[in-house]
């Protein structure tokens, strides 16, 4: 299996091979190295792979270690890399000790590939599932379970997967950064607390992890042109980052670059969204940064508590690069043709016993009415959230591209293609799709407890 190293790395293990490989002293090992899987095929063009989901063992700093479940054995899962135009092939195993299935999230791909129950079966224990599909746009995506979610995914079944297209922007350093949190126990389990806080805001760990590493160093290069690939794969918890001293360029979101990047004080990432990013770190040799998760609100007062620290940003010891620049424009998206038809969608909380529900027009998943759609029907996907707390709706299949919020028109920085949006409390979003491959296909909030609570639905997209 082969595993990542930092260029930094990777050139002084070249450097001191002068005779054999074998000679050479290892290299230092990079924490936040992510697993890339064997691609079996010799064709450049397809990444063929054996994925299977497991129980496992995990130690998250000085916790003891941890009983998990994961795809081939790491958290996060292994990174699928490649680029637009090539095959993927899965060959999916399921150890686990109950049914799951794989979603592969923000991927636009036939139907019956999509991982959902609206499409396949339950894979179950023991079972297997061939995934196939060609890779249509360039991205960070991610992959995780559709069956009880909000414990697959908890308990660690996520990766991420990387598709690099012809316009990718020049950087001295990249990283795809993953974040999620846990809640350990002291004995080092994981708690499958379900209370009323978790139930309404969606489970939120005590520990917080950048590629599955607690209290992880970061290391750059001052001056170097660097570019983060972020995806949030948390339940609940929406992350606010700032790098104090720096801005974030983004540079693009779920369904690539931006036409128009910008900078941001804040990046904020629901569960499911994706941000490309780019900054030019500065600080003094040797120093570090702590980047911070500050508080935000998104209802019943969520925004009431402390900053965390994220992860440690470690400035090498080289002199600064100079002259490096970011980029500040990428190819236009071309825009949909205005939709004649308007598809509403109202999401509300109600209580429930003892418990709440989550509705959407009123229903919970699977009583939610489907909506059926002729094939490359253009629709306005008018989202409103009723609550009082922030929804990041999820719609599977395929980008949209957001248009306005609250009647007025988003400014062109908003606009790039999403799969996955925040609907903060009582806004109204309208969101443009063309939904151009057959098949049933799931929208649904990613905080996992409402989907699992009955924010999901149904849309048919006829032949
Ligand atoms: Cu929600």
């Amino acid at each position: 299996m082969k595993r990542l190293v930092a260029a930094s790395s990777l050139a002084v293990a070249l450097a001191a091979c002068s005779s054999s490989k074998t000679d050479a002293p290892p290299a230092p090992p990079d924490p936040l190295a992510l697993v890339t899987p064997i691609d079996e095929s010799p064709d450049p063009n397809v990444l063929q792979i054996k994925l299977e989901a497991k129980e496992s063992t995990k130690t998250f700093g000085s916790s003891p270690p941890t009983a998990v479940w994961s795809f081939g054995g790491t958290i996060p899962g292994p990174l699928l890399d490649a680029k637009v135009g090539d095959r993927v092939v899965v060959d999916f195993q399921n150890s686990l000790p109950e049914p799951t299935t794989v979603h592969w999230h923000g991927i636009r791909l036939p139907a019956a590939m999509d991982g959902t129950l609206a499409m396949q079966q339950p894979i179950p224990p023991g079972g297997r599932f061939h995934y196939e599909f060609t890779l249509k746009d360039a991205g960070l995506f991610w992959y995780h379970p559709h069956m009880r979610s909000d414990i697959q995914v908890q308990k660690g079944l996520y990766g991420a997967i990387r598709v690099r297209g012809p316009n990718e922007p020049t950087s001295d350093d990249e990283r795809v950064l993953v974040l999620d949190d846990v809640r350990l126990k002291d004995d080092g389990s994981l708690a499958e607390y379900l209370d009323d806080t978790a139930q309404m805001m969606g489970r939120e760990g005590n520990t917080l992890l950048v590629n599955g590493i607690t209290n992880a160093t970061i290391p750059v290069r001052a001056g170097a042109a660097t570019r983060f690939r972020l995806v949030n794969t948390a339940n609940g918890r929406f992350f606010n980052l700032r790098l104090p001293g720096h801005l974030w360029r983004v540079i693009g979101t779920d369904g690539g670059l931006l036409p128009k990047p910008y900078d941001a004080e804040h990046l904020l990432i629901a569960p499911g969204e994706r941000y490309d990013v780019m900054l030019i770190p500065n600080g003094a040799p040797g120093s570090s940064i702590d980047l911070m998760d500050d508080p935000y609100e998104r209802g019943h007062e969520s925004g009431k508590r402390a900053p965390n620290v994220v992860a440690h940003v470690k400035i090498a010891d080289d002199a600064p690069l100079a002259g490096r620049v970011l980029p500040t424009s990428f190819p236009a998206i071309d825009p949909l043709p205005p939709a004649q038809k308007t598809i509403p969608l109202t999401l509300d909380e109600a209580s429930k016993g003892d418990g709440f529900v989550f509705t959407i027009n009123g229903a919970t998943f699977p009583d939610v009415p489907m909506i059926d759609v002729e094939r490359n029907g253009l629709r306005t996907l008018e989202v409103k959230n009723a609550s009082d707390m922030d929804h990041p709706f999820h719609l599977h299949g395929f980008f949209f591209q957001p248009i306005e919020k609250n009647g007025a028109p988003l400014p062109l920085e908003s606009t790039g293609k999403k799969d996955t949006i925040i609907v903060p409390g009582k806004t109204t979003l309208k969101l443009l799709t063309r939904f151009d491959e057959p098949g049933m296909w799931m929208y649904h909030c990613h905080i996992l407890e409402h989907a699992e609570g009955g924010m999901m639905g149904e849309i048919h997209v006829m032949e």
